[in-house]
Formats: C-alpha cells, structure tokens, sequence
C-alpha cells in the first residue's frame, strides 16, 4: 500500500493517488468528507477556512460504491484558487510580488537555495501543511478499510501551549465522539487552552502542543522484529513526524521509559479465568519487539508552534541580503486539532499498509478470511 500527493496549497487543486487497497472494499463519500471537515474545524485556525469547505471528488478506482483494485484518485478543489489564479498560473508572465523574506523555522530559506528559486512562494506552496488535506483523504479511505476489519482509529489533543489535560479526567470511551472544539476530552483544560490561544493570537504569536492517536481491535503480530525496516514502531514514527511542524514522536509511555526502572515500565503479564493472557498496564503503547502485541496502540506526536507570526521574527531578505522582519502570510495561531486529524490519518495508511502486507491485498474476501485463520492460530478473538 503506497500513496503519493500532488498540489500547491493556492493552486488549483490537491491530488492524491492511493494504490493497493483490495478489492470490494465499500467505501462512502461522507466518510472522507466528515474527516475533511474535521481537519478544518478548530480553535485557533485562521482567515483560510473560512473559504475552504474541502469536500472530495474520487475519480478512480471505486465503482457502484466499491474498490474495484485499481489506483484511487482523490482530489480536493481549492476554493482560493480563485483569488490566486495569475499568481499561481502554469504559463505566462510571472505576477504578483515576489515573497523575498523567509521565515524562521519554515522551508523557505533552505527550500530557495536548494531548489535554485528566488521567490519563496515557490517553496512555501508546496510545503504548506494544506497538503494535509490530502493525507487526511488517503487516511479517511485507511479507517474505511480498517473498520471494516474492526479497527477503529481516534485521536486527542493532550496539550497546547503548556496547558496539559489530567488523563485522570478524560474518559477514553468518548475518545472519537468528537465533543470538543479542539479535540480534548478534559474540558476543562480546553477552556484553558481556548484562553492561551486567545492571547497568543492577540499578541500576533502562535502556539504547538501535543496530540495523541489510539488504535482499537488490532491484531497481534503486525511488523515485525526480523529486520529493522519492518519494525512496525520505525514506520509509525517516520510516518507521523512527516507530518509538517512535527518535532518529536512518543510511542507508549516514550521518553518516561528512559526515567523509570524496569519494574514500572514493562507491562506485566496474567493470567485470567479462562487462562487467557492479559495486562495491568500498557505503557509499551501497544508495541513490543516492533510488532503490536494486542493492546491498544497508543503514540504522541509535539507539534512546533506555527513559522508564520504577524509579529514577525528577526530575519533577512535572500534579495537584498539585509536583515528584515519574516513575511506576514495569513496564517493560523494553532493548528494542534488540525494536526490530530492528520496523526489519526497517517497511523491509518500505516496500519492498513501493515495488514495489506501480512494478510495480502488482491481482495476482501480472502484478507478477512486470512485475517480470520490468523486470529484463530495465534488465540486471540
Ligand atoms: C499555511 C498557511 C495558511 C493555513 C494553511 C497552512 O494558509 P493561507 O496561507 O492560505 O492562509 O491556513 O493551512 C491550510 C490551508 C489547511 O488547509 O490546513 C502554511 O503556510 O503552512
């Protein structure tokens, strides 16, 4: 299972093509909208989602409202093309002014000399994190398919800005119900949260935080320990420090694991009644050895705050080579809700890339009944 995407974040559309999803996989279009508008959605967010209202069109590999195998096209229009059309046009005469300031922390000043550009429009386009509209679609198709195995994927913020939610006041069995403005389950510490970005947007600032995805009804034994390119908590992290401002990734109890001693780190094991294995604790996050082991998969991603401040941080012009204050693009104040909804997104392809690997991906039907002599075998369900 691959996906590639395609598209400026002002040009005319977004793309992606997902290959290698079997067969006969029934597919509906509101499930991918409602997770598009789910990326949307947000305190914090800026002046573009007003515009957007990103809905899919699927121009392959689906029929009658089914995978047929083939390559799945999805795109996504951008409303804002329409303010953006010579400025953003294949051919013809450049127009508009050309963006000379970069800004701290963002691609723009590796990106020019890199690519040899002397706007940094031509950089910033592409590594906006609009992008994520297309991971979400892909990711959107991947939960399709995982429920259809019974799996499910959630997500929660767990802090912005320093405001922590108490784990203690979250109740894990709401997590994906979707009841708050930034995908927090502590209301309280919402509240909170709302207050700081409030602030930080007054002050022309913007604020990361930390988000964290749950994988339900996984089977045992996806990765694999035989090689270090299979390991399953390798491709998870990879997959979801991708994601644009990502700067670290926790899988299970994270960087506690280098603090605490062996005896309250690993997860005990008993027996229960019917002589079944279980667990007390998950700290593992669900994976031991690179392969999950049947519990809960549990990984954090720390988002950085946004590169585009409308106080501007100190800089310099790659034109005139002098020092200057960073460009002012329209931008967010924090985006940490939207990028949840892209972590659930992308630990979806990756799991469902897992499951495609291990029990083959021609056609439905033979991967649930592969999936279902594995269950059997290994005694689990
Ligand atoms: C982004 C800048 C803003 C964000 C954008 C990411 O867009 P604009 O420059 O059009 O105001 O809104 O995010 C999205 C468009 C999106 O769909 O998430 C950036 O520079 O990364």
């Amino acid at each position: 299972l691959r996906f590639m995407t395609a598209g400026e974040s002002h040009g005319p559309c977004l793309t992606a093509i997902l290959e290698g999803l079997p067969a006969g996989l029934k597919l509906d279009l509101e499930s991918i909208n409602k997770d598009l508008a789910r990326r949307q959605q947000g305190y914090g967010r800026g002046g573009r989602m007003k515009i957007e209202k990103d809905k899919v069109n699927v121009l392959s590999g689906v029929r009658f409202n089914e995978t047929i195998g083939g390559p799945i096209t999805l795109q996504v229009v951008n409303r804002d093309f329409q303010n953006w059309g010579e400025r953003m046009a294949a051919f013809g005469e450049p127009a508009g002014e050309k963006v000379t300031a970069a800004r701290p922390g963002h691609a723009d000043f590796t990106g020019i000399r890199k690519y040899d550009r002397t706007d940094v429009r031509d950089i910033l386009e592409r590594s906006s994190a609009r992008e994520t509209t297309m991971r979400v679609a892909v990711g959107a198709v991947c939960k399709e398919f995982l429920k259809a195995l019974g799996i499910t994927v959630v997500s929660q913020v767990t802090c912005i800005g320093g405001v922590k939610v108490d784990p203690a006041k979250v109740d894990r069995a709401k997590l994906g119900t979707d009841i708050s403005d930034l995908n927090c389950y502590d209301a309280e510490a919402e509240a909170q949260m709302k207050e700081k970005i409030k602030a930080a947007r007054k002050e022309g600032d913007t604020l990361g935080g930390i988000f964290e995805v749950t994988v339900r009804g996984l089977p045992a034994g996806l990765g694999s320990h035989i090689q270090w390119d299979r390991r399953l908590d390798g491709k998870l992290a990879g997959a979801l420090m991708s994601i644009q401002a990502i700067k670290g990734v926790e899988i299970g109890a994270g960087f506690d694991c280098a603090i605490l001693p062996g005896s309250q780190i690993h997860d005990e094991m008993f027996l229960d009644e019917a002589g079944k294995v279980y667990r007390r604790t998950n700290r593992a996050g669900g994976l031991e050895g690179g392969m999950t082991n049947g519990e809960e998969l549990v990984v954090k991603a720390a988002m950085k705050p946004i590169p585009t401040l409308m106080q501007p941080l100190h800089s310099v012009d790659i034109a005139s080579h002098e020092e200057v204050l960073a460009c002012k693009e329209r931008s967010d104040t924090c985006a940490v809700s939207a990028a949840s909804v892209v972590g659930e997104a992308m630990t979806a392809f990756v799991i469902a890339q897992a499951i495609c690997d291990k029990f083959g991906s021609d056609a439905m039907v033979d991967l649930k009944a592969a999936l279902a002599a594995y269950k059997a075998r290994i005694g689990k369900e």
